[in-house]
């Protein structure tokens, strides 16, 4: 049976291409992560701490919106077009969001990386959270606006290979996959509607100097929109491979498509009512809105409880069929020496760990004791860096042999990798944890602990460093490998099948589930009256204390141009 590429060339060139741009990504974004873990715990310090933060937007951007969402676009062209069974509607208007997107993120990753020379006059030091009053480079938000415009073609380009498959299939159940795909993409129409209305209405107008002042909560509010659902748009292609993939390389099938169903539509109904869980200690907001938040943030934890109970039900499925046996010993019997397996296996065990600090996070009262300390970073490397990040590198090594025909250049090494990231991450993350309960701050190039006694609860300040210095090397090194087993993979010489791209049907199948769940109409109008629900007062109040247009003018962080303006403003700011 020929594999995706024979069948589907044309749509495997495009995954190929959104895939090439998100490991370059990766590439550079671990390198600036290295720099990053060596220079703020003192090991080794290559720049100026003044350009730290250029170092750290570069790896926030790059690896958190670039090298996660160009993964899902390609993962998702996959995934619609193999189980749909058809090409894309038209070929070009697939090139044309590539081609959008791509620009886009090149123009945002300049405006970031001139701020590293100094005879170029731009900069956008901003972070990846790029709300007001920091203001970057223009060109910085028009490629994020390009960028995102192009996510929704991309969106458009899957719900048109729906339509047409539907007109031929008027009676058959969504395929899972695309099921997924659409669900997810829904909550993305939705989140991305406020860093859209922010980045287009407000921030450009305002860094090229048409309008001259910004209502900060305003843009902080509107970001975090979208900033806390886009964590399950990192999630839903890890998601989506856990569910439809890794039972299969257990060995079994997916235990339940119903449940996998339920699960996608109560992200689409419960991501987005929730952002202002990230906004606890933002003065503006009434606390009882920030309750609320809460309350729902708490809610989502069902989805995720569902999850872990379904793909562990699965994986145990498989480990049964290859011959395990007892309450434990079945573990032994799942296919660890592939890389794909235990890379996702390591991946979705962490994320559980993810789980718990996240619970710490979204309580109101606990949250005010690690906010904006290392715990921060420490639990998001958990989720996205490693539940996303590591099941998209251990998925490509079964995925990107379908798009070239070639197989996979070493499986030692792929699986030295994903072992080498999951132990790298334990020592980086539990380090960055408890630094952040001991209050050393995250975002800081100089948080220096010499010639005074400062007590932990658990360890020392050094050792505390040293975790995170030596977990962020194996990282790093985990990184190239990965890039260069995938690099080599590719001038391989192509053969018959390159690897077993058969996906099974699930134990449980979506024949005798409620047909309501594929009801796509009826979920998206009960999330935007959630949304509508969760942000009309707190958003009348936003505008009702400051305006639509607020009253700072902010502070440019291209500072050669701007450094007499950024120097007037700042008192300002402060007051
Ligand atoms: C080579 C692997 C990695 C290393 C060594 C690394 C290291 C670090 C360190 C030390 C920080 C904290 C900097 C500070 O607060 O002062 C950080 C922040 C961050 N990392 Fe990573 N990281 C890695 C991979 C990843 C991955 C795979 C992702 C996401 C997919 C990611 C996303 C982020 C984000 C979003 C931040 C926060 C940036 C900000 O505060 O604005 N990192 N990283
Ligand atoms: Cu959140």
């Amino acid at each position: 049976m020929a594999t995706f590429v024979d069948r589907y060339p044309e749509e495997a060139s495009v995954v190929k291409a959104t895939l090439v741009v998100s490991f370059l990504s990766l590439g550079i974004g671990a390198l600036f992560g290295l720099v990053q873990a060596l220079h703020r715990t003192g090991y080794l310090r290559i720049l100026d701490s003044v350009d730290y933060y250029t170092v750290l937007t570069g790896h926030g951007v790059l690896l958190a919106l670039v090298f996660t969402i160009f993964f899902l676009m390609g993962l998702f062209t996959w995934a619609v077009v193999q189980s749909l069974e058809r090409p894309l509607p038209d070929i070009r208007l697939s090139w044309a969001w590539v081609g959008l997107t791509t620009t886009g993120a090149v123009f945002a990753a300049v405006a970031i990386l001139a701020g590293l020379v100094p005879s170029i006059d731009m900069s956008a030091d901003v972070l990846y959270t790029f709300y007001a009053p920091l203001m970057g480079h223009p060109l910085f938000y028009i490629g994020l606006a390009m960028f995102i415009v192009g996510t929704w073609l991309a969106g458009a380009d899957w719900f048109l290979a729906y339509r047409d498959w539907r007109g031929d299939n008027p009676d058959e159940r969504i395929p899972l996959q695309t099921f997924m795909v659409l669900t997810t993409m829904l909550m993305w129409y939705l989140a991305t509607l406020g860093v859209a209305v922010s980045t287009v209405f407000f921030l450009i107008p305002w860094s090229f100097g048409w309008v001259e002042t910004v209502n900060p909560l305003l843009t902080r509010t509107l970001f975090w929109f979208f900033g806390h659902p886009v964590v399950y748009f990192w999630l839903m292609p890890a998601y989506m491979l856990w569910y439809t993939v890794l039972p299969k390389l257990a060995g079994g099938r997916l235990f339940s498509d119903p449940l996998a169903r339920v699960v996608f539509v109560l992200f689409l109904l419960l991501s987005t009512p929730v952002g202002i869980h990230h906004q606890y200690l933002d003065p503006g907001i009434a606390e009882g809105f920030k309750f609320i938040a809460m309350t729902n943030t708490m809610f989502l934890l069902l989805p995720s409880l569902l999850t872990a109970f379904t793909v562990v039900a699965s994986i145990e499925h498989g480990a049964r069929q290859r011959g395990g046996e007892g309450y434990i010993k079945w573990l032994g019997a799942l296919p660890w020496r592939d890389p794909a397996f235990t890379g996702m296996a390591l991946a979705g065990a962490m994320f559980a760990a993810g789980g718990f600090s996240g619970m710490i996070n979204a309580g109101m009262n606990i949250n005010y004791l690690i906010h904006n300390t290392l715990w921060v970073p420490g639990h998001f490397h958990l989720t996205v860096g490693t539940a996303v990040a590591l099941t998209m590198m251990a998925g490509s090594y079964w995925l990107v042999p379908q798009l070239t025909g070639k197989r996979l250049y070493s499986r030692p090494i792929g699986l030295l990798q994903v072992v080498l990231w999951f132990v790298g991450m334990v020592l980086m993350s539990n380090a960055m944890h408890r630094g952040g309960l001991a209050g050393i701050p995250r975002r800081t190039a100089e948080p220096q602990y010499q010639n005074f006694e400062f007590s932990t609860m658990l360890g020392s300040v050094e050792e505390i460093q040293a975790g995170i210095a030596l977990g962020g090397t194996l990282l790093f090194v985990s990184a190239v490998l990965f890039l260069f087993n995938i690099l080599l993979s590719s001038i391989e010489d192509p053969i018959e099948n390159p690897v077993d791209d058969s996906l099974p049907a699930p134990l449980s199948g979506a024949s005798g589930s409620p047909v309501v769940l594929d009801n796509l109409r009826l979920w998206t109008a009960i999330a935007v009256v959630l949304v509508i629900l969760a942000y009309t007062l707190p958003l009348a109040g936003i505008v009702g204390d400051a305006g639509v247009w607020g009253d700072v003018p902010g502070v440019p962080v291209w500072v050669s141009g701007n450094l007499d303006a950024a120097l007037a403003a700042l008192p300002e700011v402060i007051a």
